[in-house]
C-alpha cells in the first residue's frame, strides 16, 4: 500500500521538498510573519470598534441622562399642556371650546324638555345664543341641521323667555323669516335651523341640541 503511493507522487515534488527543506524553515517563519501582522490588524481593528463602541455608548448616555434631565419637567406640566389642548378638560373632548365656554352638539335627536335634562345632567344647560359671533358659531357647526336651544314661550304664548334668565327683549335674535309662528297654536320651543335661522316648533319634536357651561375649574 505505502509504495503504491509513494510511486504514485510525483517524482518532482518530493526532490523539491528534500532540496528545500531549509527555504521551508525560512518560509514558514515568513508564514508565521505574515501571520502575526493579520493578528495585529485584527487586535488592532478590535481595539478601534471598542473604542468607537464605547464613544458611542457614553454618547447615547449623555443624551439619555439630559432626557431624564427634562423628562420630571414635562410630566409635572403635562396637566397645564393638557388644557391648553383641551380648554373644556381632558375628560370631555366632545365639548368645543369658543370664547370663554364650552358647546356640546348631541349625536342624538330628542324633545325640547328631554334635551334640557340631559344638558343640566352633564351640568351645564341648552345654549343661549346673544349674540352675533356665538350665533355665527353655532351655526357653523349645526350646519342646516336643527338644534335645540334654551328658548321657550312655554310659560306664557309669544313671550319668549331665556332658560338662563338673559332678557329676551333686548338681546339678540335671529328668527328665520315669519317665525315664530306658533304653527298650530301648539310651537313653544325653538331650535336652529337652515342657515343656523331660529324657529318655534312644538316641544315634543325630536331633533339634536346644543349645551354649553363655562369652563371647567
Ligand atoms: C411648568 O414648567 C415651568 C418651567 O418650564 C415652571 O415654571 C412652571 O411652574 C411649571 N408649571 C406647573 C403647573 O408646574
Ligand atoms: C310655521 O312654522 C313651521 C315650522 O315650525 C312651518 O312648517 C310652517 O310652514 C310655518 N307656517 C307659516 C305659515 O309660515
Ligand atoms: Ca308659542
Ligand atoms: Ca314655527
Amino acid at each position: 500500500m505505502e509504495a503504491l503511493k509513494t510511486s504514485r507522487r510525483p517524482q518532482g515534488k518530493v526532490f523539491t521538498s528534500l532540496c528545500f527543506a531549509f527555504e521551508d524553515r525560512n518560509f514558514f517563519q515568513q508564514k508565521l510573519r505574515s501571520f502575526l501582522t493579520v493578528y495585529l490588524l485584527l487586535a488592532l481593528s478590535f481595539l478601534l470598534i471598542i473604542t468607537l463602541f464605547a464613544v458611542s455608548l457614553s454618547r447615547v448616555s449623555a443624551v439619555s441622562s439630559k432626557l431624564n434631565e427634562v423628562q420630571p419637567e414635562r410630566r409635572h406640566n403635562f396637566s397645564s399642556r393638557d388644557s391648553l389642548l383641551f380648554p373644556c378638560g381632558p375628560g370631555s373632548r366632545e365639548w368645543e371650546y369658543f370664547d370663554g365656554k364650552c358647546y356640546y352638539f348631541s349625536l342624538a335627536r330628542t324633545s325640547w324638555h328631554k334635551a334640557k335634562a340631559h344638558c343640566e345632567e352633564m351640568h351645564s344647560q341648552l345654549a343661549v345664543i346673544n349674540s352675533y359671533a356665538k350665533q355665527n358659531f353655532v351655526m357653523f357647526r349645526t350646519r342646516n341641521e336643527r338644534f335645540w336651544i334654551g328658548l321657550t314661550d312655554e310659560n306664557s304664548e309669544g313671550e319668549w323667555e331665556w332658560i338662563d334668565g338673559t332678557d329676551y327683549k333686548t338681546t339678540f335674535t335671529f328668527w328665520k323669516e315669519g317665525e315664530p309662528n306658533n304653527s298650530g297654536n301648539n310651537e313653544d320651543c325653538a331650535h336652529v335651523w337652515v342657515s343656523g335661522k331660529w324657529n318655534d316648533v312644538y316641544c315634543t319634536y325630536e331633533c339634536y341640541y346644543v349645551c354649553e357651561k363655562p369652563l371647567p375649574n
